[in-house]
């Protein structure tokens, strides 16, 4: 035990546990955040580490390794110099050309694979690989994981048969880095109730739009408009004359939350179509919302936002910002309302989990935020808006990816969808607006 103990707590120094306040895939705040890939960086603590696994194992009924990507790549490639065995490669994706094969190296049907993984939480992700490599004729019956977060993926594996040896258990390094004074108690205890919440506890339902504790001028006006009109609807009106864009304000208004804008984009822009613009927006009831994303130290914003030809501060309801500067840069634009980009739509975006969460804290800290921008579950005193939303298409050939109504509404707990082609590039706006609207309200309706 004591060897376990020495490598955690080096281990700990290389930064693989941050404690603080960390929003999770599946959109649940943790108060820690585990990433083991930092160990690559420490040879001798990876091969420490490789050793510890493969004590976890009879390692002579087994005739390859394979490391679940990425974390537990360098892991099992050491595992495999240290024990002979044959390293395999499970790809992420599949390349989408050639072989089409998503194992990599020499193996040959029935040989008996060792599965190696980094983190275990609810055993999903696991099963899915595990899947993947049963179909590439493959045996698994052994799985070693570095840290089990307890959460009942070792249970469901061990229930399906699989026989899984865990290093750690996220209790047992809890208290190894309270034992030698890495954690205070106050903090063990704050841990230690998050970890003994019932799963069920943990995955909080969605709450309806009326129930959220939003306390933004801006964001309760939203919510009444949805409310009124049953719609969650924000359309993005990507043209590029003042004369399409006030006609798609007309036609549509009535179906919609808020229009969301790229003045840059408009060829003529003007006041004299702002001003049209205000009446059209009183007359149908929706918010104007300008798509800006500043990303600008505070002084700079506030001149982009109330100077130049836009003027924005006059006009608009809410603007979109990245907290790329900090929560101060964010303050200039108050009364109006800010929407924080904390994840974008693109393939190969730079805002990875550990962006979200950092993008997420600054958003929160800040009073003139009331809604964020992404691609997951957020935290219920923030209203979430997610583009990237299209019935009939998975992309663009620029980088684009579209989900469906149904999948925002049911598995992201969206509040607000943004459309943008799929509305205004179709033949019948008014009848399409409609259907984008019609889904968004019932999938939204279906996911309370
Ligand atoms: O991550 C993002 C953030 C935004 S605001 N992905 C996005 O697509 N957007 C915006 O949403 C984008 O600038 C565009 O105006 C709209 C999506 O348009 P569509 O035509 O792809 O639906």
């Amino acid at each position: 035990m004591q060897a376990q103990e020495d490598f955690l707590l080096k281990a700990f120094e290389l930064g693989i546990i941050k404690f603080g306040s960390f929003t999770l895939k599946s959109g649940i705040e943790s108060p820690f955040y585990v990433d083991l890939r930092p160990l690559a960086s420490s040879p001798h603590l990876l091969k420490t580490l490789s050793h510890h696994l493969l004590q976890l194992v009879d390692d002579k009924a087994l005739e390859l390794i394979c490391g679940v990507p990425y974390a537990a790549l360098p892991m099992a490639t050491t595992m495999s110099l240290e024990s002979g065995i044959p390293l395999i490669i499970k790809r992420k994706e599949n390349k989408g050309y050639g072989t089409k094969k998503m194992l990599e190296g020499v193996y040959h049907a029935g040989q008996n694979c060792l599965l190696v993984e980094d983190v275990i939480t609810s055993g999903k992700s696991l099963l899915e690989t595990i899947d993947e490599v049963e179909k590439e004729t493959l045996k698994v019956t052994d799985i070693v994981v570095v840290l089990d977060r307890e959460q009942g993926g070792v249970e469901l594996l061990r229930q399906k048969g699989y026989r899984v040896q865990t290093l750690f258990t996220i209790n047992e390094v809890i208290d190894i880095l309270h034992k030698y004074h890495r954690l205070n108690s106050d903090e063990v205890q704050n841990i230690k109730e998050f970890l003994s919440a019932a799963p069920e506890e943990i995955v909080v339902s969605r709450k309806r739009l009326e129930d959220k504790d939003i306390q933004h001028p801006v964001g309760k006006n939203m919510i009444d408009i949805a409310l009124r009109k049953k719609s969650n609807l924000i359309v993005s009106a990507d043209v590029i004359s003042s004369i399409e864009l006030l006609n798609l304000a007309k036609s549509i208004g009535d179906k919609i939350v808020a229009l969301k804008l790229h003045s840059d984009i408009i060829t003529d822009f003007s006041q004299q179509m702002v001003v049209e613009l205000r009446g059209i927006a009183r007359e149908k009831d929706f918010l104007l919302f300008e798509d800006r994303k500043f990303a600008d130290i505070g002084n700079t914003q506030e001149l982009q936002f109330r100077q130049g030809v836009y003027r924005f501060a006059d006009w608009v309801d809410m603007v979109t910002a990245h907290p790329i500067a900090g929560e101060k840069s964010f303050d200039v634009f108050e009364p109006t309302g800010v929407v924080a980009i904390v994840e974008m739509s693109s393939a190969g975006t730079l805002t990875d989990n550990y962006y979200v969460s950092q993008a997420l804290n600054v958003a929160t800290r800040s009073d003139a935020v009331f809604a964020v921008v992404a691609q997951r579950r957020v935290p219920d005193d923030l209203l979430l808006f997610t583009p990237g939303v299209h019935i009939g298409k998975k992309g663009d050939n620029k980088g684009q990816q579209y989900n469906t109504p149904q999948k925002v509404f049911s598995e992201y707990f969206t509040d607000f969808m943004i459309v943008g082609r799929g509305i205004y590039q179709a033949d019948n706006l008014v009848e399409t607006a409609e259907e984008y609207r019609k889904q968004g309200w019932e999938a939204y309706l279906e996911s309370i």
